[in-house]
This record gives structure tokens, sequence and C-alpha cells, in this order.
């Protein structure tokens, strides 16, 4: 069946971790009759959770795309999970989704992750509605779970239902929009309608004028037509609903209860009614023009892939959405990132994990795609002779890092190969082969998210690879004056080799003063590639060396600055001043300045009190009241300095500066202090030096590492 644009709804159910996504989108199948019984997380055979990795755990770690029939729409559903280290997966379905349905749950409140995940919905613009789900739950709290809701995400949180009887004897909602009350039989799906109860009316009543005054507020017609009647018809409050919705005036809440199955079929019914269309949304805005694309079928065909994942068999499955035009069967299109021509030989829509191939997918709809050539995530295609680039998704910086080594050093080239696909294809991870810690690193959203790649690549290409810690990016740096000379003297048989070289090298600061004693001929101030300045003068009077020689010197510096005297890591801010020397006519070349000038300054480091600088991180941490205790007790452990603490919400933030090599595996720890209900992020704030002892044992490591070698 080909759906027009404007009865396609694309909606992302999104919330925190276990609030029961996965188990609504089972509920919004089975009320649709796409499916004939409903699965559950625990059972492991949902619709949405079909990899092996999400039955085993009982959460969702991808996306899933499938779909619903109700009443005039297809209802695209994207359920999201909840994990913050899977956020990635959160960000691409709402680059396509055009409603948000906010899952809340009636136990818990307003927790981590959905603050996390609004933060995205605000970014992106999205409508959104709330769900308050578990009503059934004989902890669930709706009008506590409202409340939270309201003040944390404002006043246009609206209020549409509220259960009768929320805990374990739930079965009944009244809706204020509709003025009646729903009654659910024990097996739930489609419920008694039934007249309110008197006890109810004033409730219910005043609930549904603060909806018509919220529909009526944006449409200037509607608000006359309320003041003068003091209500307003049902079509004209979906009409005002609608605009408001679609422009983020209002957030309606609903509530439900999805292991019961009560109170999906009324929201899909809203989504249809009310939740605009893909062409009710603003157009599309394009990469480098201010021209916009808006949503028309009968436009010229754009897709937008915005995800890529690798299946065994079957390789790349690209998910799509169509912003232009129709996209039908065998169509070719121009990938604008690498002008590769891409047939689309077979389209489908999804349904979890069960593909269904279409003729034609209409802008707004969104479809699944195998066998391109050359396309993944971010791509736009077009139709030969257009040349547009949808704004691509912007995925946040990681937040974790380690080290990786397959068991087998021979594997290497195979790992490689494999975290390169997996890369491709999750743009929240990278692969970085470190040249200065001699390691190869993955960066992640955390450490969930690095466990699942290790155990996706050793079960889907048979390789495994260990978890390291990843070494530290130290830096040496001095912290006083210090002369030195070195002569390079070498008498083998035939040409001698002759180089003498004077230095004296200080900390180096922006601005200081010129050497005392010496006259400075040239300066070279130079910024290193790995941050810090090398500032090189030269101060040779008479002649005693060439200044044809002043390269080679400056270049043994800089060997030796590469490979830092203490522990091999990079120098810094240092400035080294020649100042007298003496040369050969026949012995003297480039290598032996070369030479003499790297062991001048290995010795003048060392008499300079050298320095380990190590990195520091800012950390911002959001936790409740309960964990701060925890959380401050633990950072105290990790050399941590408190900057700042204050409340935020109702949430404690703390800010804490605290160097890198303190937090490795600091998100797991974080998550069990907290039992995942704070969240962090950290930033590189500076170098800063490390306490005596951790030089010395850093110093020692060295050595009897460079013995080994
Ligand atoms: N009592 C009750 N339990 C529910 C309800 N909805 C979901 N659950 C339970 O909550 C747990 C988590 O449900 P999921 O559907 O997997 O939650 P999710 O939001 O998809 O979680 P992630 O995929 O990790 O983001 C399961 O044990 C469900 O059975 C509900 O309405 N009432
Ligand atoms: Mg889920």
């Amino acid at each position: 069946m080909i759906f027009d644009t404007k009865n396609i709804r694309n909606v992302a159910l999104l919330g925190h971790s276990g609030c029961g996504k996965t188990t609504f989108s089972e509920c919004m199948l089975f009320e649709a009759g796409d499916i004939t019984r409903r699965g559950t997380v625990e059972e492991g055979n949902t619709q949405s959770d079909y990899t092996d990795l999400e039955r085993e755990r009982g959460n969702s770690i991808f996306s899933a795309l499938m779909h619903a029939e109700w009443k005039d729409s297809k209802i695209n559903i994207i359920d999201t999970p909840g994990f913050d280290d899977f956020i990635g997966e959160v960000i691409s379905a709402l680059k396509v989704a055009d409603t948000g349905i906010m899952l809340l749950n009636a136990k818990n409140g307003v927790e981590v992750g959905t603050e996390i995940i609004w933060e995205y919905v605000d970014q992106f613009e999205t409508p959104a509605i709330f769900v308050i789900n578990q009503v059934d739950h004989e902890k669930a709290d709706f009008d506590a779970t409202l409340e939270q809701a309201k003040n944390r995400f404002g006043h246009k949180i609206i209020p549409v239902q509220y259960p009768l009887n929320p805990g374990t004897d739930f079965n009944t909602i009244v809706d204020a929009l509709r003025m009646v009350m729903y009654v659910f039989p024990p097996e739930g799906g489609k419920p008694e309608k039934q007249d309110i109860p008197d006890s109810e009316i004033s409730r219910a009543q005043e609930m549904h004028n603060a909806l018509v005054e919220a529909a009526a507020e944006n449409d200037e017609g509607l608000m006359e037509k309320f003041f003068e009647e003091g209500s307003l018809s049902e079509e004209e409050l979906a009409e005002g609903l609608r605009i408001a919705i679609a422009n983020q005036e209002i957030f309606p809440v609903f509530c439900c209860s999805s292991t019961r199955n009560m109170g999906s079929g009324r929201i899909m019914g809203f989504i249809n009614d009310v939740c605009p269309s893909p062409a009710d949304r603003p157009a599309a805005r394009l990469e480098g023009t201010e021209k916009t694309l808006p949503c028309d079928a009968e436009g010229e065909t754009t897709i937008f892939i915005y995800k890529t994942i690798s299946e065994p068999q079957v390789g790349n499955v690209n998910y799509f959405k169509v912003y232009s035009g129709t996209l039908n069967n065998s169509d070719e299109l121009i990938n604008v990132k690498n002008r590769s021509s891409e047939r689309f030989g077979q389209i489908f829509i999804a349904e979890g994990k069960n593909r269904e191939q279409v003729n034609q997918i209409k802008a707004g709809d969104i479809g699944v795609t195998v066998k391109l050539k050359n396309a993944h995530t971010n791509n736009t295609l077009n139709v030969k002779g257009v040349d547009r680039k949808i704004r691509p998704i912007v995925f946040p910086e990681p937040r974790i890092r380690v080290a990786v080594a397959p068991p087998n050093k021979a594997d290497m080239e195979k790992l490689m190969k494999a975290l390169h696909i997996i890369e491709e294809e999750d743009p929240t991870l990278i692969v970085e082969q470190s040249k200065a810690l001699k390691q190869t690193l993955l960066h992640g959203q955390g450490q969930l998210h690095l466990e699942l790649i290790k155990h996706r690549i050793e079960s889907n290409y048979g390789v495994s690879m260990d978890f390291m810690r990843p070494r530290i990016s130290y830096r040496e740096t001095i912290t006083r004056e210090a002369d030195t000379m070195y002569r390079h003297k070498k008498q083998t048989g035939g040409a001698g080799q002759f180089a003498e070289v004077h230095m004296r090298i200080e900390p180096y600061s922006e601005g200081m003063p010129d050497p005392h004693g010496l006259s400075v001929r040239n300066k070279d101030i130079e910024e290193l590639p790995w941050g810090g300045k090398l500032a090189f003068y030269w101060c040779i009077v008479g002649g005693s060396i060439d200044a044809k020689y002043s390269n080679a010197i400056k270049k043994g510096i800089l060997s030796k600055m590469e490979e830092g005297p203490l522990t091999g890591s990079y120098c810094q801010d240092i400035r080294v001043c020649i100042y007298d020397g003496k040369m050969h006519p026949v012995d003297s070349n480039d290598m032996a300045f070369m030479l003499a000038s790297t062991q001048a300054f290995k010795q003048a480091f060392k008499e300079s009190a050298p320095q380990i600088m190590e990195p520091i991180y800012t950390l911002d941490i959001l936790c409740t009241d309960e964990f701060m205790g925890d959380i401050m007790g633990d950072l105290q452990t990790r050399r941590a300095m408190i900057l700042g603490m204050g409340a935020e919400g109702h949430y404690q933030k703390i800010t804490a500066k605290a160097p890198l090599a303190e937090l490795y595996q600091y998100s797991s720890t974080l998550r069990s202090l907290s039992q995942g209900r704070a969240k962090f992020h950290q930033e590189f704030a500076e170098y800063s030096p490390v306490p005596h002892d951790i030089q010395q044992r850093l110093m020692e490591e060295y050595e009897t590492e460079a013995a080994e070698a």
C-alpha cells in the first residue's frame, strides 16, 4: 500500500531506559492488527528488539523501524534505545521523526534519560507528546509524574487524560479532550466508552478548558470564537491543537499501561487526527545554501540516509527518508558525497527485522534498502541533475576511550578492518591509531557501547579484541634554566665527525624577556604539532658555528622533544638559546650538529628541574540529591578538585577538574554509583604538573619499558 505524504506520521518513541517504549510499540502494532500476539521484552520476542544482543539483554540497543496503519495514516514508528550510550540512535531517529513520543515512567517520574533526550528534542524543534506509562504499577504516581514534567518542561505540558484508578487495579482513563471515560477489559485493547462520573466532572472539565484555551491561543479566529461561545467544536479543537503541537506550543500528556495494553489505541488516534504529517513540518534545511526543501511528492527526488547497519549475509542495510519526490523501485540516484550512482533495486518498508518490498515510497515516508554500493549514514542522494544536500546529523562527541588490541598480534589487520566497518555505520564510534600513544584507541559513548562493539566484532567478524587502559598523553617541560655543552666527536678511519654546541634552555612563556647576557641574532618561535611551543634563539657571535647549521641543530632538538627524555612523551614550552660552539672545517656537517644538539638538549633538560604534565579534564556531573555524597566521595579518590556545586532544575550539578589518568571507566562507576540516574560530560581543560610521586613512578615505568624493548 502506498501512502500520500499527508497521511504519513513519523513518530520516534523516546525516553529513559526501561520506561516501556518497546512494550508500547508492541501495543501499537497489535492494536493496528499487524501482529496477532504481543511479545514481551522478557521473552525476547518483540518486533523491535529483534537482534540477539537485545534479546539477551532485554534492552533496546538499536533504533528499530516499524509501521502501523491506523485509520487514514501509516504511522512509522521508530523505537529508540533509552540507554545514554546509544544516544546516537535517538539523534538519528529525531532527524527523520515529525513527532517525538516521550514516554515517562509513572513510578519514576522525570529521569536523567528523559532530560538528556529532551535536549535533543528541543534542539531539533520536534513536536512532542508525552505518555505517562506504567500507570498500572503498584508504585505508579501519575500526579507526581505530571507535576515533575510541568516543573521541568514548563507550562506547555498540558494533560489530555488521567488514570482514574492508577496502581494495580488500573483499568480506567478519563479523557478530557473528548470528555469521555474509557474502561478497559482485563486483557486491554478496545475500551468501553462511558460517561465521566459526577465525581470526576469538575476535574475533567478543568482539564478540558485548559486544552481549549491552549488550542485557541494560537489562532485568532478560534480565540474569538472561544471568547464569544465559551467553547469550541471537536474539529475546531483538533485544528487548534494541530497548529499548537506543530509549533511546539503545547506538549499534550496521555497515560497508558503498555503491559496491559490499555491506552495505545487512543494515542494512535490522536497521532492520526492531530500530529503533523511530514508536509506540516518546516521545509528541510539544506547544507551550503539558505534554500530549503519542502516535502512534496511531486518534487524532484531527494532521499537522506539516517542510519546504516551491516547485517551478516546481507551487507549494508540503509534506512532513509524521502525528503522530496517519490522513490520508485529501480530508480537511480546520485550520492552527493561521492558522486556514485546507486540503483535502488529493492525498496522496502520495515517491521523490525522483517521487510516488505514495495514499488514506491513517497515524500515524507521512511523506507529501507540494501545493496547500495557506497552509501552510508548522513548521505543525501538525488535524482540526476539535482544537487541538494540535506543538513547532516551532528553526532555527539565521544565520552570514553579505551585501547584495543587482538590477543594474537597477527589478527591486527583483520581487527582494524572490522572496526572500520562498524565505525562507518556507527557515527558515535571513532577509531584512532594514535602514533603518540602507540595504541589503537576506540572512542565511544560509554562502557556498554564499547562492550557491544566488542561483542559484535567477535560474533560477526570472528576476531577477538582485548580492552586495555589507554596510555595517557603526558607532556614534558622544564621549570628552571640550565646551561650545557656537548661535543660530538668521532674519528673512524677516514672522514671524522665533529660538532660542539652550547645551549641554554629555559621554560618558555609568552612575552618573556630576552635571555640575559646573550645577544640574540634570530628568533624562531614554533607552534608544535602536539601543542605548546619551541622558541629557538640563535645567539652565536663571532661565527663560532656557521648559521647554515642552525636548521640541523633545531632538528636535533625537535627530535628529542618528540620523544621526551623522561617518559618519551612530547615536550613543550621551552626556549633554547644556542650561544656558542665549535666546528671543524672538514669533519663538521648537519648530521654531526644534529646529534650534538640532541645530546645537549637531553642533558640540559635533565638539569632544568623537568616536570611531567598531565591532561586535566573538566567534569560536569548531574545527579539527584541522594547520590551526591557517594559521587563526591568517589571524586576525592580521583585527585579531583571540586569547582562548584549547585541546583539545576531538580538536579544537583557538580563541576570538578580531574586528571584524565584517574577517569578511566568513570562512566561505569558513575552509573553504578547512581543506579543510572546521573549523567556527566567531560572536556579537556589544560595540562598541569603531576605530583612528585607519580612523576617518579612514570619515569621508572618508562625506564623498565625501554630496558625491555
Ligand atoms: N507494570 C508495567 N511494566 C511495564 C510497562 N511497560 C513496560 N513495562 C516493563 O518495563 C520493562 C522495560 O520495558 P521496555 O519496553 O523494554 O522499556 P524500554 O523503554 O524499551 O527500555 P530500553 O529499550 O532500555 O530503552 C519491562 O520489564 C516491561 O515489561 C507498563 O505499562 N507497566
Ligand atoms: Mg526498548
